[in-house]
């Protein structure tokens, strides 16, 4: 089994003045060395991240990227911007940004191949729709979205975040049994795409201190992509801790 990796994604919370409070009290919550962590706050505040975890082993992600070096492209933020920043991970095609911004499987394949190309570990997202899940289409739904996501791709310095959107937020956390089936398919996929599945495999849907550790607990889910319980230092720490 691989190591845990507990991953913290604000999405559009958290200010600069919010994010300095919530790290210098993480800072001083002890955390376990068998698990490693990831903060992924929004772009305005990486610099400030960056800063207060400075020497913590907490590594610092991104919510996106650009799939262009750079130009006349406003709005966009590049790969090397992130790296320049101190960024080491970066989300791809989370399912709110497929779903508000209109992200295709042919986008994030540009998107995952620059973060690779630059340097950067792209977690690419994948997940489905509850009517996908009723009508028993949840694997091959996936399934096209990692071949597509990961068209060209030939490395294993990735991540896959399992993310079922209808468990997304909404407190309807996908049973430990349904996640480690998928994780485990996600594996499998993997083997086939790039002849390994040594590529940690991530659970995101209503993660919290209560039942991170049951889900962390299924062989083949390597670590946790976390929104709403990450934003608050005891609970982020208390995930760190598995519960
Ligand atoms: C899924 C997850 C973090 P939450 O989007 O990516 O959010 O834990 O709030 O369901």
């Amino acid at each position: 089994m691989m190591k845990l990796l507990i991953a913290g994604n604000w999405k559009m919370n958290l200010s600069v003045t919010d994010t300095e409070a919530m790290l210098s009290e993480l800072k001083n919550k002890t955390r376990s060395d068998d698990v490693d962590s990831l903060i992924i706050p929004p772009f305005t505040s990486l610099d400030a991240a960056r800063k207060l975890l400075d020497g913590t082993g907490i590594a610092l992600g991104a919510q996106n990227l650009s799939h262009e070096d750079d130009g006349a492209f406003t709005g966009e933020i590049s790969a090397d911007m992130l790296l320049d920043l101190g960024v080491s991970h970066v989300l791809v095609g989370h399912s709110e940004r497929r779903e508000y911004q209109k992200e295709t499987d042919a986008l994030l394949n540009l998107k995952v191949k620059k973060a690779v190309a630059k340097g950067l570990i792209p977690i690419l997202c994948v997940g489905e729709k509850k009517a996908d899940r009723d009508s028993g289409e949840h694997e091959s739904v996936v399934g096209n979205q990692l071949k597509k996501g990961l068209e060209g791709v030939h490395t294993t310095d990735i991540i896959v975040a399992y993310e079922p959107t209808w468990a997304i937020g909404t407190g309807d956390v996908c049973k430990p049994d349904d996640a480690q089936a998928m994780a485990a398919f996600i594996k499998g996929e993997l083997k086939d795409l790039l002849g390994t599945d040594a590529v940690r495999v991530l659970y995101g849907g209503s993660v919290k201190p209560s039942n991170v550790k049951e889900l962390m607990a299924q062989p083949s889910i390597d670590g946790a992509l976390v929104g709403g319980a990450s934003l608050k230092a005891d609970d982020f720490a208390a995930l760190i801790n598995l519960g």
